[in-house]
């Protein structure tokens, strides 16, 4: 397909007239105008009700956005993900994050060769593993068990096990205390070694290649800390793990072959938490509970897979997308976690769906004429009730939201809950429906101000309304639940992809500045002035270096 490809499609020229039509509308006559519109415009999957009846949309909207998807060859390019195909055209690789959760016992095949053996056989290393570590099996150098599991990964080797942990805090083993380190700046493993006792501490080096530059940079950093007290090469062995695709760099480290833990090319960084870069979370909630994390994931692959397009959820959140993006030039999109566990999920997402879909070029390489991937940003409710909803109320900008929240607490303190719920409710009334110029008037008229206050105060108080959102309401944030909801915002971002024609699972916008950093490194040494940049280039150098000689 080429960038004429998308905008030529029959749907999407009936959805650009469609758009002229529908833009003035508001939703508050929508409801008025269908009682049934709640039930028309939701859906169950498990205990996931997602209700998109909040959207600017018609039944005739959603048909032409699901038309389109059909016009962009979804139901193929879907198949040809789940049967291993080489969709990552740009690395020549497969994207087969869906083998990892497999739980049918069927085969799934990558160059003829079925790969589920390996992927039950890593399961089980897992297994075994987290055992020994939770019963305390497993002990350090000096004989003690393991209290506290480091990982030290980033990007795609990080966020996934660190947004899981965290969403999982209530089922976590509390002898074991899970951390992790990511950025290369020194404080944040100084400040999590300052923690630590060298004789119970565990580290995972999680590096897909095991040549990234900070995760290597934090694995030495933990070694040096680590020998400092063991005094003795052979104690590495107890203390230190591997998860990654690279036994030769794995061995080079100094760590045992036996305790590396495997993965493949065709799992993308972003989309591996499933695999052995899940170790952290297994090792915190238990292994039982990892796999049902995986068979929520698989519940939601077979969703996507079968369930026709106007009813598979994760297909209409992606045109719902597409109709902001492309029709209503929407920049942005905010996730709205109403649960404190899922506060990291808007960092995960954010790199599952701005490094899988910030693309300018088709697959083919030609330059888009459409928009793509919009920023992803939100925090959790009810933190950005009071920080940045404003924005979303009464701003210029259109920002499509999802709000994400359990039926039930894990913590039921008080009225804590529904009081959370009551808030989360609440705003996406407020978004849709907002407050217009009568009922900003009659609630000026009720407070105790003048005729000139009133008209002065009025258009400040004003709501436009009409602002969109979807709700994710389940019963309650468990394994499964959280597999299911990660695995489906993964198949909403490849379905984007698919239509905006994108390769979804290569990263290359993130080497030029890895490349130039390499280059700089070493100009960082010594005294001497540097010319080799542009001037700002060079002049921040210099400067950094003559203020750091001083
Ligand atoms: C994810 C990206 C990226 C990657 C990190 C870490 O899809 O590829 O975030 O996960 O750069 O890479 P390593 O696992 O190879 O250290």
């Amino acid at each position: 397909m080429t960038k004429q490809g998308l905008k030529s499609r029959p749907a999407w020229q009936a959805l650009v007239a469609h758009y002229a039509d529908i833009k003035g509308e508001h939703m508050r006559d929508m409801f008025a105008s269908d009682p049934g519109r709640f039930r028309h415009f939701s859906l169950q999957f498990e205990d996931i009700i997602f209700d998109y009846s909040k959207n600017r949309i018609t039944k005739e909207t959603l048909d032409l956005l699901i038309q389109l998807a059909e016009e962009s060859d979804l139901i193929q390019r879907r198949a040809q993900m789940f049967a291993g195909e080489k969709i990552n055209n740009t690395e020549g690789r497969a994207a087969l994050h869906t083998a990892l959760r497999n739980r049918s016992g069927e085969p799934v095949y990558v160059d003829g060769k079925d790969v589920m053996p390996e992927v039950l056989a890593e399961l089980d290393h897992m297994r075994e593993f987290t055992h020994e570590v939770r019963s305390g099996e497993w002990k350090g150098y000096s004989g003690k068990q393991i209290t506290d599991v480091v990982n030290i990964g980033i990007g795609g080797s990080d966020l996934g096990a660190r947004t899981a942990c965290e969403a999982l805090t209530p089922y976590t083993q509390p002898s074991l205390n899970t951390h992790f380190v990511s950025n290369v700046d020194g404080t944040q493993i100084t400040e999590v070694l300052k923690q630590l006792d060298p004789q119970t501490c565990l580290f995972i080096i999680a590096s897909k290649t095991f040549t990234t530059q900070e995760t290597m940079t934090n694995a030495m950093t933990a070694r040096k800390w680590f020998l400092a007290a063991a005094e003795d090469d052979s104690a590495v062995a107890r203390h230190f793990v591997a998860v990654s695709t690279n036994t030769a760099a794995v061995e080079t480290f100094g760590i045992n072959p036996a305790n590396m833990f495997r993965f493949w090319d065709w799992v993308g960084g972003r989309y591996s938490l499933w695999s052995v870069v899940g170790l952290p979370i297994a090792l915190a909630v238990g292994m039982e509970r990892f796999e049902e994390m995986l068979e929520g994931a698989h519940a939601m692959d077979q969703h996507f897979l079968n369930a026709p397009l106007n009813q598979n959820i994760p297909v209409i959140m992606a045109m719902l997308g597409i109709w902001y993006s492309n029709f209503f030039d929407a920049a942005s999109h905010a996730v709205l976690p109403y649960d404190q566990y899922l506060d990291k999920l808007v960092d995960y997402l954010q790199q599952l769906d701005m490094e899988s879909n910030g693309k300018s070029v088709t697959r083919d390489g030609q330059a888009v004429d459409y928009k793509t991937g919009p920023v992803i940003w939100g925090r959790a409710g009810t933190n950005g009730q009071h920080a940045f909803y404003q924005l979303i109320h009464q701003g210029t900008r259109l920002v499509p939201c999802d709000f994400i929240a359990p039926i039930k607490s894990q913590n039921p303190v008080g009225e804590h809950h529904k009081i959370l719920l009551a808030n989360y409710f609440a705003q996406t009334e407020a978004l849709m429906k907002g407050r217009n110029e009568a009922e900003a008037r009659e609630i000026l008229q009720q407070a105790d101000l003048n005729k000139n206050e009133i008209e002065e105060r009025l258009p400040h108080v004003i709501f436009q309304g009409n602002r969109p959102s979807n709700s994710i309401l389940f019963h309650k944030l468990t394994p499964r639940t959280l597999g299911a909801l990660l695995a489906l915002y993964e198949h909403k971002v490849f379905v984007q992809g698919v239509i905006w024609d994108v390769n979804s699972f290569d990263q290359w916008g993130v080497e030029l500045g890895k490349q130039l950093a390499q280059n700089i490194l070493p100009e960082l040494e010594g005294g001497a002035e540097i010319n080799s940049h542009d001037v700002s280039t060079n002049g921040l150098i210099s400067y950094y270096k003559k203020v750091r000689k001083k």
